[in-house]
Order: C-alpha cells, then sequence, then structure tokens
C-alpha cells in the first residue's frame, strides 16, 4: 500500500492565497492540524448542500424549454447567476448583462427580480431534506445544513459499517486512506462514520433531484463549518466529503487564508479585524484575546478564534416556520404613477404574500397572523437618479392584530361587518353554553370539573367531535364508528404542529361500544326534549353527585389498552391517550357541549384561530343557539368540515379532506374612517408570472380562483 500523504492542491482551494500587509505580523506556529484530534474523535454528521445555479434551474424548471440552452438571470444591471451551459461559454456569477451578451450572445436572459418562484422551490427541497432528518437548517433560498448523526448512528448500529462506501470525492483520497483511515485509529472510525453520512448525503441529493428536479453539490464532515467549506470544492452536481485529518486541515485552513473566507466570519467582522490589521487566518490565531476584545464581545472571540483552527460545534437548528413572510417591489424599472396603479400592485404583493403563506402553511402547518404591515417608503428622486414620480409620503402600517380579529374588524363601511370585539363575543357565548349545560343538567358540577382542567390547559388550535369524525353514514341504518376515521384525522393535524383535542363520550372508549348508528334518532329527539334524558345509555352511576370525580382529561391506560393488537378500538385509545389528546366527557352528558366549550374557551384564551372539526350543523343539540347571530357567525368562522374515504375497502387506510371556512367577506371593503381596508385577492399566478409564462388568465379564471384577505391600516399619526 502507498505511503503517499494526501495533499490538498491549490485548485481545491476556496481561494488563491491573500498577502496582506499587516500591522499583526506574527502568524501562529500551531495550524488547524492541532485540532485534529478532537475532531476525529467527534462522533458527528454534518450536510451542507448548495443548490446548483440556482435561480436559473428553477428558471429552467419554469420554461422547460430552456433547458440544455444557455440561461442567465438578471437583476438590476447585472446577470447574478447563470446555468452551466452559460459557464461554459466563460460567463460568470455577477457579471454585466452587456458582458455576458459579449461572452454568450445565444444566452437567454430571464428576469430575476420576483423571487416568490425561487422561494416556492427553495421551500420544496428543504421539505425534502426535512424527510430525512429533523435537523435541517436553512442558509439562505438555495443552502441548507442538515445534521445527520442521528440517521448515521442509525445505520452504524443496525449494519456492519465496514461495508460503507465513501460517497463522492473524499480527502483524504483512497490512497491515503490506506494510510490513515483504515486501521483502527480514530481516522478510521471517522473516515467510516463520513462514509454513512456521505451515503444519506447523495440519497438526499438524489430524491431532490428526482422530485423537485434541482442538482445540488454537497460538502459532508463533522461540522457545520468543514462541510461548507468543501461543499462547493466540485460543482456542479457532485459531492465533498473532508475527513479532519492533520494534512487536510492544514491544507484546507492554511495561516495564508484571508478571514472573509472561512463561513462564520461575515462582511462586518471582516472589516473590523482589518481595522486591528488582521487579514489572514495565521494572523487571526496569533493575535491576543485581549487585542480582538478592543473590536468584538467575548463570546465572539471565543467562537472566531475556534473556526481559525477548524472547531465549529455550533448545532444545525431545524429551520421552523420563518417569523416573517414579505412580499416587496422596489418599482425600480416601473415607478407607480396613479393610486390605480398602487393598488393594482398592492393587490399583487398581497396575492403574492399569500402564495407565500399558503406555502408556508403546507409545510409548518396553519398559524395565527398576528399582525401585517404595508410600508411605503419614499424615494428621493434626485437622489435615487429615478426618473419616476416620487411614492406617496408617509408610512403605512397595520395596528397589531390577531386574525380573528382582523376578521372582526368593527364596522365596515359596507357588507360583511361583524359583530363587535371577539373577546366578548366568544365569552357570550361561553355563557350560552354553560347556561345551556345547566338548564339540562341540575347543577352542572360535572361540566364545572371540565372547565376548571380546560383553564389549566393552553388553548387548543383545533378541537375534534370524536363521535361526528368517527362515524361513517353517520345518520343512516348501516352506519358504522370507525376509531381509524378519527385516527387519520388526528394524525393530520398534529403533523401541522397543531394543538388538538379529541373530545370523546366514554361509550366510545371502551371495547364493546355499539358502533352501529340505530339508537341514535331516538337519542337525538330525547336531547331536544331535553328533560333529564340526555347522553348515553351507559347507567354507570359515574360522575352523580356524591360520586368519586372522573378523572380528567381520560383514565390511565389500562391493560386490556396496552395489550390490544394494532387497528383495535382498544390500540386506537391507548394512541390517543399516549398522545395526551383525547378528553373523556362525563358519561352523563352530551358531548357535544364539551367540544363547543373547547373551542370558545381557546378562542378566548388566545387560540382565536381555533377550529371544531365536525361535519355537525348543530341543529339538535344546540338548537337554542342555533337562532343566535353571535353563534352562527362563530360557526362560519371556527367549524371545519372534514370528509374521510377510502379508495379501497380497507377502511384502515382512509384518507382525509379538512375543509376550513373560507376566509371572511369577498367583496372589498373600506372602514368607515377611511383608515383601513380589506381586499379578497385571488389565489392565481401573479399578473408578471402569467405574462412571462405566456399565458395571461381570462377575467373569468380569476374571478372563479379561490379567494384570500389581506387587511390593512394606516397608522394614526398616535402611532408612529
Ligand atoms: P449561489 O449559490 O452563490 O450561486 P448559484 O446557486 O447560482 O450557483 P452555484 O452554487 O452553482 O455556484 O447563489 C444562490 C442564488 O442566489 C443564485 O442562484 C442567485 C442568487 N444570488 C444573488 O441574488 N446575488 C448574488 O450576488 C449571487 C452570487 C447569487
Ligand atoms: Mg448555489
Amino acid at each position: 500500500m502507498s505511503a503517499r500523504r494526501n495533499v490538498l492542491t491549490s485548485q481545491m482551494l476556496p481561494n488563491p492565497a491573500p498577502t496582506a500587509a499587516a500591522p499583526v505580523s506574527t502568524v501562529s506556529t500551531v495550524g488547524a492540524s492541532g485540532s485534529a484530534g478532537e475532531l476525529l474523535r467527534a462522533r458527528r454528521c454534518v450536510a451542507a448542500i448548495d443548490m446548483d445555479c440556482f435561480y436559473a434551474q428553477c428558471e429552467e424548471l419554469r420554461h422547460p424549454e430552456l433547458k440544455g440552452r444557455p440561461v442567465g438571470v438578471q437583476q438590476k444591471a447585472l446577470v447574478i447567476t447563470s446555468n452551466y451551459t452559460a459557464r461554459a461559454c466563460g460567463v460568470q456569477k455577477g457579471d454585466s448583462l452587456q458582458v455576458v451578451k459579449e461572452k454568450c450572445p445565444e444566452i437567454t436572459i430571464c428576469n430575476g427580480e420576483d423571487l416568490t418562484f425561487y422561494g416556492q422551490v427553495s421551500q420544496q427541497f428543504f421539505d425534502v431534506a426535512a424527510r430525512f432528518s429533523s435537523k435541517v437548517e436553512k442558509l439562505g433560498l438555495d443552502e441548507v445544513f442538515v445534521d445527520l448523526t442521528e440517521q448515521v448512528e442509525e445505520r452504524s448500529s443496525a449494519r456492519d459499517d465496514g461495508g460503507a462506501k465513501m460517497s463522492g470525492l473524499v480527502y483524504p483520497d483512497a490512497e491515503a486512506a490506506g494510510t490513515d483511515c483504515e486501521d483502527g485509529g480514530d481516522a478510521g472510525a471517522c473516515w467510516r462514520y463520513l462514509a454513512l453520512g456521505s451515503m444519506i448525503c447523495q440519497e438526499i441529493r438524489e430524491a431532490i433531484q428526482l422530485e423537485v428536479g434541482l442538482s445540488s453539490s454537497a460538502g459532508v464532515s463533522v461540522s457545520k463549518l468543514l462541510a461548507k467549506m468543501v461543499s462547493s470544492w466540485k460543482k456542479p452536481s457532485q459531492q465533498t466529503v473532508f475527513v479532519p485529518t492533520a494534512d487536510c486541515l492544514d491544507s484546507l485552513l492554511p495561516e495564508s487564508l484571508p478571514v472573509q473566507k472561512i463561513p462564520g466570519i461575515g462582511f462586518a467582522s471582516t472589516q473590523r479585524c482589518q481595522v486591528l490589521g488582521i487579514h489572514s487566518i495565521g494572523q487571526l490565531r496569533a493575535v491576543s484575546h485581549e487585542r480582538l476584545q478592543e473590536a468584538f464581545d467575548a463570546s465572539t472571540v471565543k467562537t472566531m478564534k475556534a473556526l481559525c483552527l477548524g472547531l465549529d460545534e455550533a448545532p444545525v437548528k431545524a429551520s421552523g416556520a420563518p417569523k416573517t413572510c414579505s412580499a416587496e417591489d422596489s418599482f425600480w424599472q416601473k415607478p407607480l404613477s396613479s393610486n390605480e396603479e398602487a393598488k393594482a400592485s398592492l393587490e399583487l404583493l398581497a396575492q403574492k404574500l399569500l402564495t407565500k403563506i399558503r406555502m408556508l402553511e403546507r409545510s409548518f402547518g396553519p398559524r395565527p397572523v398576528p399582525s401585517l404591515s404595508l410600508t411605503v417608503r419614499h424615494v428621493d428622486r434626485a437622489a435615487s437618479g429615478s426618473a419616476g414620480p416620487a411614492a406617496p409620503d408617509g408610512v403605512y402600517r397595520t395596528k397589531r392584530r390577531d386574525p380573528v380579529a382582523d376578521r372582526s374588524l368593527g364596522s365596515w363601511g359596507k357588507e360583511g361587518a361583524t359583530e363587535g370585539d371577539g373577546d366578548s363575543e366568544e365569552a357570550l357565548l361561553e355563557r350560552m353554553v354553560t347556561r345551556l349545560v345547566i338548564d339540562v343538567r341540575d347543577s352542572g358540577k360535572p361540566f364545572r370539573r371540565f372547565k376548571k382542567w380546560l383553564e389549566e390547559q393552553p388553548p387548543f388550535d383545533i378541537v375534534i367531535d370524536g363521535a361526528n369524525v368517527g362515524f361513517n353514514n353517520q345518520n343512516r341504518e348501516g352506519g358504522l364508528f370507525q376509531y381509524s376515521q378519527i385516527d387519520a384525522v388526528i394524525d393530520k393535524l398534529r403533523e401541522t404542529g397543531s394543538r388538538v383535542l379529541l373530545v370523546l363520550h366514554p361509550k366510545w372508549l371502551r371495547e364493546d361500544a355499539d358502533r352501529t348508528v340505530t339508537k341514535r334518532k331516538k337519542r337525538n329527539l330525547d336531547q331536544i326534549n331535553l328533560e333529564g334524558n340526555m347522553g348515553s345509555s351507559d347507567d354507570s352511576a359515574e360522575d352523580q353527585e356524591g360520586e368519586p370525580e372522573i378523572q380528567y382529561p381520560f383514565d390511565p391506560i389500562t391493560c386490556a389498552e396496552r395489550a390490544a393488537p394494532a387497528g383495535t378500538p382498544l390500540a386506537y385509545i391507548r394512541k390517543w391517550k399516549e398522545a395526551e389528546c383525547l378528553v373523556r366527557v362525563p358519561a352523563k352528558d352530551c358531548d357535544d357541549w364539551y367540544w363547543l366549550f373547547a373551542a370558545l374557551s381557546s378562542a378566548r384564551r388566545g387560540a382565536r384561530h381555533v377550529q371544531v372539526v365536525s361535519n355537525d350543523h348543530m341543529r339538535d343539540h344546540h338548537w337554542r343557539m342555533v337562532g343566535h347571530r353571535a353563534f352562527l357567525k362563530w360557526q362560519g368562522r371556527h367549524m371545519t368540515r372534514v370528509s374521510i374515504w377510502s379508495e379501497t375497502s380497507d377502511v384502515e387506510n382512509c384518507k382525509v379532506t379538512l375543509t376550513p371556512p373560507d376566509m371572511y367577506s369577498m367583496q372589498a371593503q373600506v372602514s368607515e374612517d377611511s383608515s383601513a381596508w380589506h381586499f379578497p385577492v385571488p389565489l392565481v399566478p401573479s399578473r408578471a408570472q402569467q405574462l412571462s409564462s405566456g399565458r395571461p388568465l381570462p377575467r373569468k379564471e380569476i374571478e372563479s380562483a379561490e379567494c384570500h384577505w389581506l387587511a390593512a391600516w394606516r397608522d394614526t399619526p398616535a402611532d408612529r
């Protein structure tokens, strides 16, 4: 076996070495190689995946006819990226349009000002990566870090990892591995560990290619820093694995490497370093902590000192839903010159924003929109050199409002006016339900216990009317109560991260439940007749006054439930108890009061978007309430209908469609004092997208499209 040591060539290094004239002249004597021991022992695997020529690939996705031809993407006067066909002609990122046309006359230039589509594609490949690991961190639109440590551990315990093969380009290379990595030492162990990681990374990239249609490149190593540094060594469509041996580290992080080449040391930090006379990482290693603290705080100094030695313990932070979501336009190409144009542009922006929100909802589940702001920036024409008219003076911004309140904006000038303040509406309805219970059940004591338990819980986002969702053919002879249906709905909702409460009568929480519908009609009539005949035929003395209190939210898991085979009612009940999403109502009470009250209470306590999943039209148990306007409105906003079906006779494999209520009125409105607007926005591609796709939508299609709303307020002077 050859004893050749692996050395990275300068071609592989991210940048040529600088020759900085630096006041800090000393360089360190110990380079990054000193970190090798520690890094080789780290049992961590991180992949940094970067899409190839991202915007250009997105353009190829939406214009497949461009595939194979040179494509550039323009922002302002620059071609910010191009596909690799154009790069073969010498086109570089950031070339001016003119230069690009000279280098590659046949290039197709796409306008890349509108990032909406790129954002959608970005979300798609993020979703693919997130299937492989729960720790996926976004880095801009076209890069992700994926922590593969758990997956590598799983695979290494599931198989003889001696069979793991490196996938991609490897440093140190296979030949050097003979000496460095195939022995029983740290290097060998790290090599085998990263080999598994490289295989998983390859699988992720293949899935992204297959499912989204994007080629990508990646780096795989023991930290974000090292993975990121090697991720673009081989592009396009390749990956590089970096085993942090001493030689490799020295080659990756030579003394002369400019500080800005270290991921994590950004533009501002680089500038501050330069003020201190620090240009290269050799100088950064040599400089004292005290000197660095003249420009940085102590924790930043510690991080920078570690980074320049190749050490990086930063975790991959799972990116959740972004905190904000925005759509904007600089109007630099076509300044707005009339109110009509401003309104049309606002509608387009609102549409873009809603498309983005929808996309995020698909990935992270529905969330309330706690506030919305509309900002109009005034650009000084003289300063900007723009020939267009100045933007209207002033800043428009919404007040903080939650979505239900957003839909209850007080007195709108035209139709669509709602009841006043959401709080009092829910409080009123809560009182009505309580009244209903007390009228039917003399003391209402069990209900009060439920209320007390509920108040101690954080508000729920979704309340499931279990009895309703569980039935197929609910009101007909032959209908059957199916536990699997409820379970399918719960799974679907819990996937979105919502806090789900399943309300069930105890008659369903037993093995021998009567699951047919035959007795129900009689009971419904009883319930309308009120007096004392509520609820189930369960004659247990449970919950009678003076009897031991029932346990909330449910009885402990029983031995029978524990032993129940999958797919049986008891197994489902156990699962719901384990997931802590179940609440059992007292046997003598009507479950409908409970889910309705749970939803009202959750809304009052903050979950203002709360939804009840039920197809119940509330004509029987709530017969006194359906005559109340506030209740009808509440129902209209908070009842999500559900349909459950199975393509086969296999009811265990049912599919679920949830239909939440429409978002408020579809009429454009303005408040009486003209300080706020409410726009219905059709969910169709933006005008710009329609034009660029060569398919402007006919008016009819736009009018019949699904609509969403956007509300905006003008700040009062006091708000500014
Ligand atoms: P990059 O990852 O730097 O570039 P790229 O994906 O186009 O090409 P590759 O990774 O194969 O080298 O940037 C990602 C996207 O960010 C890019 O497609 C366009 C956009 N971008 C800008 O908006 N401004 C810029 O200055 C650069 C470099 C990129
Ligand atoms: Mg890229």
